[in-house]
């Protein structure tokens, strides 16, 4: 606590009164605000939800579920549920007309040629989670694929279509 701090919590009696049109200045300004919500239907605390498309992201042994699998440039959120019952990953990246390219093993995809097109990454994790990931997506298409040994190339790979 620093000694400019130790000021009285209540104002002089003329603060008061200035703080008192203050507020009414501010319900008038708010139901204002409202009523103009109200006229474009806008509501309030629905603007944000409005402009994000949520894709649902089904993830089992070994299949990857987008639904739906067509979303509009923007905000983007993916709920990525793990059915299990091995753990999964979740990686994004901007699809090209080619197969992703494959590691020396042969049994996981290459992440770091892909890091300059990947859009978003979710560490392995259990079934039974549910994780969401918000990012920003443009027009193009894009694969989602989970990169544990032997999973991409057992079916674990799905498009997303951005218009
Ligand atoms: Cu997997």
């Amino acid at each position: 606590l620093t000694e400019g701090s130790e000021r009285p919590l209540k104002p002089s009696g003329v603060r008061v009164d200035s703080d008192a049109v203050l507020v009414a200045v501010l319900r008038w300004t708010l139901a204002a605000a409202l009523l103009a919500c109200g006229l474009t239907a806008c509501g309030s605390g629905h603007t944000e939800a409005a402009a994000t498309t949520t894709v649902q992201v089904k993830e089992k042994d070994f299949r990857i579920v987008v639904t739906p699998s067509r979303a509009r440039a923007g905000l983007v959120e993916f709920v990525v549920k793990n059915h299990g019952p091995d753990d999964h990953e979740l990686i994004v990246v901007r699809a090209r007309n080619a197969k992703l390219p494959m590691r020396h093993d042969g049994m996981t995809i290459d992440e770091a040629a892909l890091e300059p097109r990947t859009v978003a990454t979710l560490e392995p994790d259990g079934p039974g989670t549910t994780r969401r990931i918000r990012v920003q997506l443009s027009r193009g298409r894009y694969e989602l694929f989970c990169n544990m040994a032997g999973h991409y190339m057992g079916g674990m790979h799905a498009f997303l279509v951005v218009s």
